[in-house]
């Protein structure tokens, strides 16, 4: 019997599918007495410092937990439940952490490489740990903008760290007391291995560590680039959830909308074909109301019991009043997504009109769908989907949108382009270039961009290089670049013509045209870091 600490302040679901999975029975922590008496104690960090230690301290949580941490009862903290240990993290200043270890959590520091770190990684152990038995430097799942330093760090709970520009804290460990920076129910087999074995240990009470030096020079830990499989999902004509996929986002063929398989079963594949993550997109979100499509979350429920790898949702994330004059509030209709097993929302359509806002206000009001989510699950769990389109100029005067000089001149032999935003699914352009979008996103807390582009959807004739520069060199947030794939070769050259963090895909796969197998090989034949 295992007991999670689920505080309700993200997708906990993940971690209790993951013990589930792994023949466990989960209990929930129901009472501050709870967290006493458990066998084994999992606290997986979900939600921003803040909100974490906010909730704990709700709900009484906050003593009981320091009582059974320096009574050496078994805890596997994860994430910021690591960073909770710390006595405070620049995320949320002025809140105290748990202060078992000494010293503040920090933000990355400024460099070329893109904050948060969200993707997989390697560890380097420090200590021999029977949680790592069998481990074979495989990569684990990060998603986070904070980390421990190691000057902080006491060195008798030292377990590992791992590079990110510099070396920081992955995990600790001292007695019966665990936490990791990386998720292990994100992290595929080899994250299942891990938890797999702090549980056998914790059950047999033979949580062993030496403080032996783990002996040789360990390497520098590397990022993969990622590979995602994307599935638009929608109801077709007869009224069947469909992943479909349009041409230039036009789904219908002869009239009926495409039908390429089933949600659930189609992001299985790709979870065990070694997708790095899977993203869902509600292609009619913009007008459906997300909170009365309850399939979309049925899809997130039963997906999350396979799959051990990060699922974003998008489509239609935003406020909306029900028919009843209910109001939702954006962070109600993320809640939802989130509890259900997402790990990321992506907002499209409102992402724009709330950087129209801000371009035109400068003011942060705190209440757009993205600051109100990224407060409270931080940066990471906001992916901005941006949907551009070109729009030829023949000077850049002409314009007062940020253009580039490109290599594909328009019909009329226009050198220039801007790159328009555009909502609803393509259907509307806006006033609004990719550039201004997602540097106001960013400034209002959005952690990643997924950057599809209409002129490349569905064409196979590989991705916008043009494009992804333009809006690389725009934020310092990573970037996935997404349309037009139609081979294993334009995933070695998007990562070798940009420094897109992560590549998507979906009418290839979907067809069984390429496997996210032979992209993985070819990336690898060319020298790029994969999972
Ligand atoms: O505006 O917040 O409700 O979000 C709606 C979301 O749905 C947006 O993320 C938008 O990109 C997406 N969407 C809306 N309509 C369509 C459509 O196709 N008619 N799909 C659509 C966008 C684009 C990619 C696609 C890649 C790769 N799909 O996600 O998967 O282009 O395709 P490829 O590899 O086959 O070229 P909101």
């Amino acid at each position: 019997m295992i007991t999670l600490l689920d505080y309700g302040a993200g997708n906990v679901r993940s971690v209790r599918n993951a013990i589930g999975k792994l023949g466990y029975t989960v209990q929930d922590v129901k009472s501050p007495a709870d967290i006493i008496s458990a066998e084994c104690l999992i606290f997986p960090g979900v939600g921003s410092y803040g909100s974490v230690m906010e909730r704990l301290q709700r709900d009484g949580f906050v003593e009981p937990l320091i009582e059974r941490i320096h009574a050496d009862k078994p805890v596997l903290g994860i994430c910021v439940a690591l960073q909770a240990l710390f006595e405070g993290s620049e995320e949320s200043p002025g809140v105290a952490g748990l202060s078992i270890l000494k010293g503040q959590i920090k933000r990355f520091a400024e460099t070329n490489l893109s904050v948060p770190q969200i993707g997989w990684n390697g560890v380097n152990l420090h200590k021999q740990s029977a949680i790592f038995s069998g481990y074979n430097g495989e990569k684990l799942y990060f998603v986070h903008s904070y980390r421990a330093t190691l000057e902080d760090v006491d060195q008798e709970w030292l377990l590992s760290t791992t590079n990110y520009g510099e070396e920081f804290v992955s995990g600790v460990q001292k007695g019966n007391v665990t936490a990791f920076q990386f998720h292990p129910e994100k992290s595929g087999t080899a994250g299942l291995n891990i938890l797999g074995n702090y549980l056998k240990s914790e059950r047999a009470d033979t949580i062993t560590v030496s403080a032996k030096e783990i002996s040789g020079n360990p390497q520098e830990t590397k990022m993969a680039k990622r590979v995602i499989a994307c599935l638009d999902v929608r109801t077709n004509d007869n009224g069947d959830l469909v992943v479909t996929k349009g041409d230039q986002y036009d789904v219908r063929d002869k009239g009926e909308v495409r039908n390429l398989g089933k949600p659930v079963e189609l992001a299985k594949r790709y979870y065990e074909e070694g997708a790095d993550e899977i993203t869902f997109l509600n292609i009619t979100g913009f007008r459906d109301f997300p909170m009365e499509d309850q399939p979309m979350l049925e899809v997130l429920q039963r997906t999350s019991e396979n799959v051990f790898v990060p699922l974003t949702i998008g489509g239609g994330i935003r406020a909306f009043t029900d028919t009843n004059g209910k109001e939702y509030t954006s962070l109600d209709v993320a809640s939802e997504y989130f509890r259900s097993g997402a790990d990321k929302i992506s907002i499209g359509s409102d992402a724009c009109y709330t950087a129209e806002e801000y371009l035109k206000t400068g003011i942060k009001t705190g209440r757009s769908s993205i600051e109100q989510i990224s407060i409270v699950y931080g940066a990471q769990a906001v992916v901005i989907s941006v949907d551009p389109r070109r729009v030829y100029v023949k000077d850049p005067e002409d314009t007062d949108h940020n253009t580039i000089k490109t290599i594909v001149p328009g019909p009329e032999g226009e050198e220039y382009c801007w790159y328009q935003c555009t909502v609803k699914g393509g259907r509307e352009g806006r006033d609004l270039d990719a550039v201004q979008l997602v540097s106001s996103c960013e400034a209002l807390g959005a952690g990643e961009i997924l950057l599809n582009c209409i002129d490349k959807d569905g064409t196979n004739s590989g991705f916008d290089f043009e494009l992804i520069n333009h809006v690389k060199s725009a934020v310092s947030i990573p970037v996935i670049a997404s349309s037009g794939a139609g081979s294993a070769a334009h995933f070695v050259d998007v990562f070798k013509k940009t420094d897109a963090e992560a590549a998507l895909a979906a009418g290839i796969f979907h067809r069984k045209e390429v496997s996210i197998a032979e992209v993985k090989v070819a990336l690898k034949d060319n020298g790029v870091e994969t999972r």
